[in-house]
């Protein structure tokens, strides 16, 4: 079988030679920004959204990309093709580049592109068909005053603290909430109450990644005629909730069955989570990049 081709700084290489320094600052430092995107029959779904998300996360992180959103498209659609896929998982990710020991940017020369392309290791049906059971974890989100939860950074200690704990005691993802006590998202998923009829998903400022397909659900909540609403959510607002869904560029959009050993709604996935889900995979290949 021919070997993975990855996409590096400026053309594809075989796996086996995509290699990064020991002074990449990605490396020493979590210093870089990345994005996870699908490619759903052909198509790389909502990818000017992703790059655009790129984009602020380079300009937060004060990294300047030498590289056009054109060039990143093309650099994008060329990896997938060279591996023959139709249907996959996009890693981009961008390195603040080699410099020397020492957190300045000063001396790193230039920023690091990669793009891998893979086939993608799906979650299993039965969380679709039987809802996933998750818990709130005692770490909490970033406070956005000190590393903008906003920012698709390489540091993803925070989440992966919060996701260890989860593990830990069985679960697949879990809550995380923010400073002030109120929901922001899960460690890799955006979160989602329906209560009496309405959407209700925290706000950036309280936590969130502002999420391609959290975005796309709220796309869904216009088609649907669902009325929706960014606010704070304590853990009550959860418990109580009629039905709750976590969105994602892996997960897409998962039922929640239990939250903190509460059964939420009536314990199983509730009929307008599916109602989302099904819309959601409608909308994946027409909202996308041909390659
Ligand atoms: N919140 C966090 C903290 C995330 O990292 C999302 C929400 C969902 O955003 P999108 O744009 O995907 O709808 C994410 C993104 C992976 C992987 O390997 C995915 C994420 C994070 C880290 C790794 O698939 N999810």
């Amino acid at each position: 079988m021919a070997s993975m081709k990855i996409y590096m700084n400026d053309g594809l290489v075989d796996r086996e030679d995509a290699k990064v320094s020991v002074f990449d600052h990605g490396l020493l430092y979590g210093d870089g920004i990345f994005e996870g995107i699908r490619l759903y029959d052909g198509c790389v779904f909502k990818l000017e959204a992703h790059l655009e998300r790129l984009e602020f996360s380079a300009k937060a992180i004060m990294l300047n990309l030498p590289w056009s959103r054109e060039e990143l498209t093309e650099a994008i659609c060329e990896t997938c093709r060279a591996n023959g896929l139709r249907d996959g998982y996009i890693r981009l990710v961008v390195t603040r580049g080699e410099g020397s020991l020492g957190l300045s940017i000063k001396n790193c020369d230039s920023p690091r592109l990669i793009i891998i392309a893979d086939s993608i290791q799906l979650y299993p049906e039965e969380f679709y068909e039987n809802g996933l059971k998750i818990i709130t974890v005692p770490t909490r989100r970033c406070n956005p005053s000190a590393l903008p939860p906003a920012v698709k950074s390489l540091n993803y200690l925070n989440n992966i603290l919060a996701k260890i704990e989860a593990q830990h005691l069985g679960y697949h993802e879990a809550i995380m909430l923010n400073d002030q006590g109120y929901v922001a998202e899960c460690t890799g998923d955006n979160i989602f109450v329906i209560h009496k009829g309405k959407l209700i998903t925290p706000a950036a400022s309280a936590g969130a990644l502002k999420g391609i397909t959290r975005d796309t659900a709220l796309e869904i909540a216009d088609k649907l005629n669902i009325p929706w609403e960014e606010a704070n959510l304590t853990r009550y607002d959860i418990w109580v909730a009629d039905e709750l869904f976590l969105t994602g560029t892996a997960a897409e959009i998962i039922p929640i069955v239990e939250v903190d050993a509460r059964p939420i709604g009536t314990g199983k996935p509730g009929a307008i989570t599916a109602q989302f889900l099904e819309a959601f995979r409608q909308v994946v290949t027409q909202d996308g990049t041909k390659l």
